[in-house]
């Protein structure tokens, strides 16, 4: 891939830094999500104030010739060189260039401050750089220090200037080159005092100072030697200098390694293993353990019941059925007795739904679909860090107190189904009616005859059918007529019943799965989204 811009570059890096800390707020520890913002701020306060001038600071342990070489390179005695430890106590800054650096320095809160004019004996390529001679970072006074970690984190480039006998100083490598071994691009180590050495010494001191940086991971860091004392190496560190200001790029470069380094860290802290999708079976248990809260297999069975009642009511031996009347109708106890055919409503519909007169869940019911809740969450984030594991397992509890309700809803609002298919019942009862009005009309005839006989008047003519007196076969015949009918009737509304029964299941679930996905899986998986949300804009980062 080319090389983009670094600075189009850097801007979108420090988008997706952005990004990245606005999502990983609450979820990762708050001191690295502070560091990304002030890195982010960092760098949209360098760009704002100049992009061309480029800082480099002279760093180093006092004594090691910093104000002696910040002298040399300027050609000036700015800055008090000085027998007496340590002797720069305040940053100090020279710029070269007709560029004013008065904004730039007003930013790194540099009073102490000196413009070159330019000097047509010295190379002009110069123009552009603002250089600071800074206190020790190795002090006595914690002021120094202080002041020093403040501008090694604001400034473009950073020179450090060591001497022959400290450049191996713990407090050197671990403290300050060892973190930056990210920003190898923006340093410089000079290796000053080599006049006190022999030719032998100094390469022997500078291979040894460089297995050191490459120990550190900082092998690409470029080493030089000099002498403020007798202006050895200080042509040549000047020129280096002058090509690494003209790129331009260095502020750049420099806050990109910070962006960079934010990145790493915020990602160390965020987690970089991807995340899995929920899986199928936590849902199911899920679904199965709020199907049961819900109280489905309780109406599934109401619904066969009601089915059964409703048809023997309809379709039974009228003389024998009215008695089921007495028996009360499972589904209007259930007060899910009105439900309509053809409604089906959103589980969430806002719109007043009386409260069914389902059980409550509690007890067992309850403990496991808290513990469903449980393994789903634990199931989502597993392999995550901390602080998404706590705020997918909040998220997967967020509505638990809801549940109920939303469930209840759920079931009320189910299309149960109970109004259609059931056109023959009418037919039988049609034909049942009929069958009670030829035993009436039987039994009449019957009485009739057994009257004449009575009373010694002339008989009825004598009708048979099949050889059988036809009051006889209207009366037998419609009551074996009507309990075959009743019979037969009640297989099918079985049939009916089981059918019924199945197909409430299957509606119950349905409405309880888009419980699930409502209430439940919609935040952990927001949750997981913005996990690797984070993750992505991270990654693309480094
Ligand atoms: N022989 C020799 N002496 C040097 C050289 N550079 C600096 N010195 C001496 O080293 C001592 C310290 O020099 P400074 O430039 O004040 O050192 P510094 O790093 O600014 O020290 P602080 O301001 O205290 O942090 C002075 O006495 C300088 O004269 C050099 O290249 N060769
Ligand atoms: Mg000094």
């Amino acid at each position: 891939m080319a090389r983009k811009d670094p600075t189009a570059r850097l801007v979108e890096q420090v988008r997706l830094l952005d990004k990245a800390a606005d999502l990983c707020k609450g979820r990762v520890d708050d001191a690295v999500v502070a560091e990304a913002r002030r890195v982010i701020q960092q760098a949209d306060r360098r760009l704002a104030v100049s992009g061309d001038a480029t800082v480099v600071a002279l760093a180093g342990a006092t004594g090691s010739g910093k104000s002696s070489t910040f002298n040399a390179i300027s050609g000036t005695d700015q800055a008090t060189v000085g027998v007496r430890r340590p002797t720069t106590s305040h940053a100090l800054a020279c710029s070269w260039g007709d560029d004013s650096a008065e904004e730039l320095l007003d930013w790194l809160e540099i009073p102490r401050r000196h413009a070159l004019e330019r000097d047509p004996s010295m190379a002009a390529a110069l123009d552009g750089l603002v250089l600071l001679d800074l206190p020790d970072h190795d002090s006595t006074e914690t002021a120094h220090q202080l002041e020093v970690d403040r501008l090694v984190k604001l400034v473009d480039m950073l020179v450090w200037v060591v001497d022959p006998q400290k450049y191996a100083d713990a407090a050197l490598h671990n403290r300050y080159l060892k973190p930056l071994a990210q920003h190898a691009e923006v340093m410089m180590v000079v290796m000053n005092q080599v006049d006190l050495l022999s030719p032998q010494q100094r390469d022997q001191c500078l291979k040894d100072l460089r297995r050191l940086l490459a120990s550190e991971n900082l092998e690409r860091v470029e080493v030089m030697a000099v002498s403020a004392a007798t202006g050895e190496g200080v042509e040549q560190l000047r020129r280096r200098l002058a090509a690494r200001v003209a790129d331009k790029k260095l502020a750049a470069r420099r806050l990109a390694a910070d962006v960079s380094a934010a990145a790493q860290a915020l990602a160390a802290a965020s987690g970089t293993a991807p995340a899995a999708p929920v899986s199928r079976q936590s849902v199911d248990r899920l679904n199965t353990a709020l199907a049961e809260a819900a109280a489905v297999p309780v109406v599934t069975e109401a619904v066969g019941n009601a089915w059964r009642l409703r048809g023997a009511l309809a379709t039974g031996w009228p003389v024998l059925s009215w008695m089921a009347k007495f028996k009360p109708d499972p589904l209007r106890r259930l007060r899910l007795g009105q439900l309509r055919a053809g409604k089906q409503q959103s589980a969430l519909d806002t719109g007043p739904v009386g409260r069914t007169s389902l059980p409550s869940a509690s007890g067992v019911p309850k403990a496991r679909v808290d513990s469903a809740l449980r393994a789903l969450a634990d199931d989502a984030s597993e392999g995550l860090t901390r602080g998404w594991a706590d705020t997918i397992r909040a998220a997967a509890r967020t509505n638990a107190a809801a549940l109920p309700d939303a469930l209840d809803r759920a079931v009320a609002t189910t299309d149960l189904d109970l109004d259609r298919h059931r056109r023959w019942w009418h037919l039988v009862r049609v034909v049942q009616w009929l069958l009670v009005a030829a035993v009436v009309a039987g039994l009449v005839w019957l009485g009739a005859a057994f009257v004449l006989v009575y009373l010694q008047l002339p008989p009825l003519p004598r009708v048979t059918w099949w050889g059988i007196p036809a009051p006889t076969v209207l009366t037998v015949g419609g009551v074996l007529a009507g309990l075959l009918l009743a019979g037969l009737s009640r297989i099918g509304v079985e049939i009916g019943a089981r059918r019924r029964s199945a197909q409430a299941r299957q509606a119950l679930n349905s409405a309880i799965r888009q419980v699930t996905r409502e209430q439940v899986l919609a935040g952990v998986e927001g949750e997981i989204e913005r996990y690797e949300a984070a993750r992505t804009a991270l990654n693309r980062i480094t």
